[in-house]
């Protein structure tokens, strides 16, 4: 892989200074989720992946290698071998390897992910284990678009882990066809998306026993002390999480344990008792209701599997936009 190529890309100018300012002066105040993930906090989410009551991950994790082998048989079908798979939010890249393994004419792998030095780290381990295999590691926020150099390859797009929760039914929109005009007209897109359920099997999976949850969500506070010189108080600030059902997402909160101030880069923010940090939306979808959202997007599906319980659902789209 091309270090270089992932480094020339790296966002420049400090946006996350400006995000949190804009996200702390606003009522209510929030801060995007993205910036969960540096190291450590892909460390942590990793975790939160080992964990039994974090049910998406291995309930995905299972029911890929089935996708996979069916994909594969589909494929083979159309005569479909010069394949390029291009994954969004690339994370620890656990999962890609089910797809190699099935799919096996890729040769191309892109991978796209917000940290760098996890991604790095990240394509440096698949390298090892697929030799044949050409990575593109790419530094970028996936929910800007995004120009891949033109190639002949049919992409294959894969956004594993319901991470399209954490974008609101517009923003989900925008991301789906931003990322068809990314991989072209012939282009796929396999994407696991969470379920409606039962809310207790919801509320365990974002307040898991071990609190790493917890941990995960606050290491936001955590970066902005470190990164932007900010003075949280991390006692001061409890984690808070829950099934909004009428909006049918989980929240993620930060709150307030008392009246407190806060300082970062000059600025000073207030906290009533009580009052939180809104940092994360993790919308659940009714599979038909994904597929309607897909196909206003410019993406017809054309399969879609479910885990037993029908505990997490992945899709295979292809794209029909312009
Ligand atoms: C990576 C966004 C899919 O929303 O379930 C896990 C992140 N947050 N536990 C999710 C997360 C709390 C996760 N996504």
């Amino acid at each position: 892989m091309n270090e270089a190529q992932a480094l020339a890309i790296k966002p420049t100018g400090n946006e996350f200074l400006d995000d949190v300012l804009e996200g702390l002066r606003a009522a209510p105040k929030s801060l995007p989720p993205k910036y969960f993930y540096d190291s450590v906090g892909s460390q942590y989410f990793d975790e939160i992946c080992n964990l039994t009551d974090y049910y998406p991950y291995h309930t995905e994790l299972e029911l890929l290698p089935q996708v996979g082998h069916e994909i594969a048989q589909r494929f083979h079908a159309r005569g479909l071998q010069n394949l390029e798979i291009v994954e969004f939010g690339a994370g620890s890249l656990r999962k890609v390897g089910i797809l190699l393994r099935a799919l096996r004419t890729v040769r191309h792998f892109t991978a796209i992910d917000i940290s760098q030095e996890h991604l790095i780290e990240a394509c440096r381990t698949l390298e090892s284990q697929y030799r044949e295999l050409t990575i593109h590691p790419c530094v970028h926020d996936f929910t800007k678009p995004l120009k891949l150099s033109p190639s002949d390859r049919t992409r294959v797009g894969f956004f594993p882990g319901s991470t399209i929760g954490n974008l609101d039914r517009d923003q989900a929109r925008t991301f789906l066809r931003n990322a068809g005009k990314t991989l072209g007209s012939a282009s796929y897109m396999i994407i696991g998306v969470d379920t409606q359920k039962p809310e207790p099997i919801l509320h365990r999976a974002y307040n898991d026993g071990k609190g790493v949850t917890a941990r995960f969500n606050k290491n936001m506070l955590v970066r902005i002390n470190r990164e932007l010189g900010g003075d949280f108080t991390l006692e001061n600030f409890a984690h808070h999480a829950f099934y909004n059902s009428e909006l049918g997402r989980i929240e993620m909160h930060l709150r307030s344990l008392k009246e407190q101030a806060v300082n970062i880069d000059g600025e000073r923010f207030h906290f009533g008792r009580g009052e939180s940090i809104h940092t994360e939306n993790s919308y659940k979808y009714r599979p038909v209701d994904f597929t309607q959202l897909a196909k206003e997007a410019g993406w017809s599906t054309e399969r879609l599997w479910l885990a037993p319980e029908d505990l997490f659902s992945i899709s295979l789209l292809k794209y029909c936009g312009e």
